[in-house]
C-alpha cells in the first residue's frame, strides 16, 4: 500500500499548485522570435514560433532586396545568428504586425554595421495601436560590448524595449542611416504569440439550404399539406 501522510499530501498539493502557477505564468508571458526560418530575400515574412499554424508576427520591409539572416558573426552579446538583417536607408526600415495584438512590452537585441562607436548608432522603436495612436517609443544607442572580456564585440549592439498600455497592432523600427548602412535584430520578445494571446474564434457558419435541399423541403411540405387535406376531407365525410 502506498500511504501518504496528511503533511506530505499538503506538500504534494502545494507543489502541484506551484507547477500550475508556473505553467500559467509561463503562458501569460512572452514569446521570443529567434529568426531561425530561412527568410533570405523575402520582403515580408509571417513567423510562427510555436508551429501551430497561427501566425505570431509579420515582419515586412519596403526594400525590394528583402531581408538577410547573417551579419556580424558569432562574437556578439545580443545577436545569435540567424537574425533579421536589412538596410538602414528606409524610414521606417522595418514594420512588425501583430495579428493577435501585443500587450505589456516589446523588446529585441540589435547591432549596426559600424567600425567605431558614434552617437548616430541609434534605433527608434515605435509601438502603435490599430487606430495608429503611438502607445510607446524608445530610442536606443548601440555600443561595443564584451561577450568574452576583454575582447570587444565585432560590432556595436544593444537591447531596446518599450512598455505600453493597451493592445499594440504594429510596431516600426527606424535605424539611423548616418550611423551605419546595415542593421540586424534578434530575439524579438513580447506577449503576442498564439500560445500567449487569445485567438479570435472563426465566424459562426449560418447553415444554408442547398438547391437540392430546397427542392426536397418543398416536396416534404407539399406532401404534408396533401396528407392534412385528405385527413380533413375524410373527417368531414364521417
Ligand atoms: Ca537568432
Ligand atoms: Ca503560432
Ligand atoms: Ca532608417
Amino acid at each position: 500500500m502506498f500511504h501518504v501522510r496528511a503533511g506530505a499530501r499538503a506538500a504534494i498539493r502545494a507543489v502541484a499548485a506551484l507547477g500550475l502557477f508556473a505553467i500559467w505564468v509561463g503562458a501569460a508571458h512572452a514569446i521570443t522570435l529567434t529568426f531561425d526560418d530561412a527568410i533570405s530575400g523575402q520582403t515580408s515574412y509571417s513567423f510562427d514560433q510555436n508551429n501551430d499554424n497561427i501566425v505570431d508576427a509579420v515582419f515586412s520591409t519596403t526594400d525590394p532586396s528583402g531581408f538577410n539572416t547573417a551579419g556580424p558573426g558569432p562574437n556578439m552579446t545580443y545577436i545569435d545568428e540567424p537574425g533579421l538583417e536589412g538596410t538602414t536607408g528606409l524610414a521606417p526600415d522595418l514594420r512588425i504586425n501583430f495579428p493577435l495584438g501585443a500587450v505589456g512590452s516589446l523588446g529585441f537585441g540589435f547591432a549596426m554595421s559600424a567600425e567605431g562607436n558614434s552617437p548616430n548608432l541609434t534605433v527608434t522603436f515605435n509601438v502603435y495601436d490599430a487606430q495608429n495612436n503611438l502607445l510607446g517609443t524608445a530610442t536606443q544607442l548601440a555600443a561595443f560590448t564584451q561577450p568574452v572580456p576583454p575582447t570587444n564585440s565585432s560590432f556595436p549592439e544593444a537591447t531596446v524595449s518599450v512598455s505600453f498600455a493597451g493592445t499594440a497592432s504594429y510596431a516600426t523600427l527606424d535605424f539611423n542611416a548616418t550611423g551605419a548602412a546595415r542593421y540586424i535584430i534578434d530575439n524579438f520578445t513580447g506577449t503576442f504569440g498564439s500560445g500567449e494571446r487569445p485567438v479570435p474564434a472563426a465566424p459562426a457558419q449560418i447553415p444554408t439550404l442547398s438547391e437540392w435541399g430546397r427542392i426536397l423541403l418543398s416536396f416534404v411540405l407539399a406532401a404534408g399539406s396533401i396528407v392534412m387535406l385528405r385527413r380533413r376531407q375524410h373527417d368531414s365525410r364521417r
